[in-house]
């Protein structure tokens, strides 16, 4: 059996797919999502895969600019997550470890992952000790902040595409009445009894949030995601303190010492975390564990495919955020039932591309 993997070529190749539904939230609006696509070829034919979003169209070439210059660096040899995690972390150090360095970074790291996994003929849940099994998921495809007379029907469609009993919608509105109509709109679509995460993306300063976040307390939402900037700190701690629905926040942690400070300044209830900007497969476990240690709940911000390996290794798993905005290029997508997610139970992480797609939505190669 071979027993080190040597990296002998690599393919960066970007797709721009379309959204089923448009993202509209207080960060921005999308209407399109761009995919870098990874294909680390290494010896004894096995490639290991990941992709990674970065969200601006504009900033994909700097990404890949950056993931080039790390594959050429380890081309022709033995490669393994932890040495080509520690020695990017390094080389990119002098440019800041957060931002598109992290999002190569994490990108090289999970098709690392990938290759080790497939070598060992396991699913990555299984390589890190775990299992495959169904994960408990939340619909995320939709209830952005557009329309509110839509959002009753919408509810009542993302409830059927997967059975999902638990779902998140946008808020951060102006004014609260546009908040409280648009939980009501989706109660009249689903009923009370779904889980009803919100997330208000950054939409409010510290003093308006202090107030939107006490008008909306006895509303019985499961989590507030994200109602202040992301790095405002001292501000989390402040509302941590204030509210009684959990906050929620970590997608735009850059690595898991950005979470290990919310969690040392008590300002977090629950945790997520992205693959693209924690470290991809490493930084998630690193970050997973100090959550867990710390008694925190863990989830995934986007990346299902992958996050449906790693919620199996981690102790205080929680939700994982289900969206299908890759399926377009994916052989293989996942398929939620009843609200649950599984992995597959093949070798590596389960990605691979759909040729034709992928050549239908190819921006470059
Ligand atoms: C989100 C995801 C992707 C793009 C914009 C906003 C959102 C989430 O914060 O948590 O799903
Ligand atoms: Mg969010």
């Amino acid at each position: 059996m071979q027993v080190s993997l040597t990296l002998t070529d690599l393919k960066i190749r970007t797709v721009v797919v379309p959204l089923r539904r448009p993202v509209i939230a207080g960060i921005g609006r999308f209407d399109r999502w761009p995919l870098v696509l990874v294909d680390l070829e290494m010896s004894g034919g096995i490639v290991g895969r990941s992709y990674v979003a970065p969200y601006r169209e504009a900033s994909v070439p700097a990404v890949v600019a950056e993931l080039r210059d790390l594959g050429s660096v380890l081309k022709g040899k033995v490669v393994s997550p932890f040495d080509a995690f520690q020695a990017a972390m390094k080389a990119l150090n002098v440019v800041g470890v957060s931002g598109v360095s992290t999002i190569a970074t994490s990108a090289l790291d999970m098709a690392i992952w990938d290759a080790l996994a497939k070598q060992a003929g396991v699913p990555l849940a299984v390589l890190l000790g775990g299992s495959i099994g169904p994960v408990r998921a939340y619909n995320s495809n939709g209830l952005w902040r557009h329309e509110i007379g839509t959002l009753a029907d919408e509810a009542r469609q993302l409830q059927r595409e997967g059975g999902f009993s638990a779902m998140k919608l946008r808020l951060g509105n102006v004014h609260l009445k546009d908040d409280l109509a648009a939980i009501d709109a989706v109660r009249q679509g689903v009923g009370t009894e779904i889980d009803l995460m919100v997330d208000f993306n950054q939409a409010l300063g510290l003093g308006d949030a202090i107030r939107r976040c006490h008008e909306l307390d006895d509303c019985g939402l499961y989590w507030f995601e994200e109602p202040i900037a992301y790095d405002n700190i001292h501000g989390y701690a402040q509302l941590a303190g204030k509210v009684r629905t959990p906050l929620q926040l970590g997608e735009n942690h850059y690595g898991s010492r950005d979470l290990f400070t919310f969690l040392a300044a008590g300002a977090v209830h629950y945790a997520m975390a992205d693959l693209m900007r924690i470290g991809g497969v490493s930084g998630w476990l690193s970050a997973a564990h100090l959550a867990s240690a710390a008694g925190v709940q863990f989830s995934n911000h986007l990346y299902p495919e992958i996050a449906a390996h790693l919620l199996r290794v981690t102790p205080s798993a929680h939700w994982l955020e289900w969206v299908d905005w890759a399926n377009p290029i994916l052989a293989a997508p996942l398929e939620p039932r009843d609200g649950f997610v599984s992995a597959p139970d093949a070798p590596g992480l389960g990605i691979d591309w759909d040729e034709r797609s992928v050549e239908r939505y190819l921006v470059t190669a």
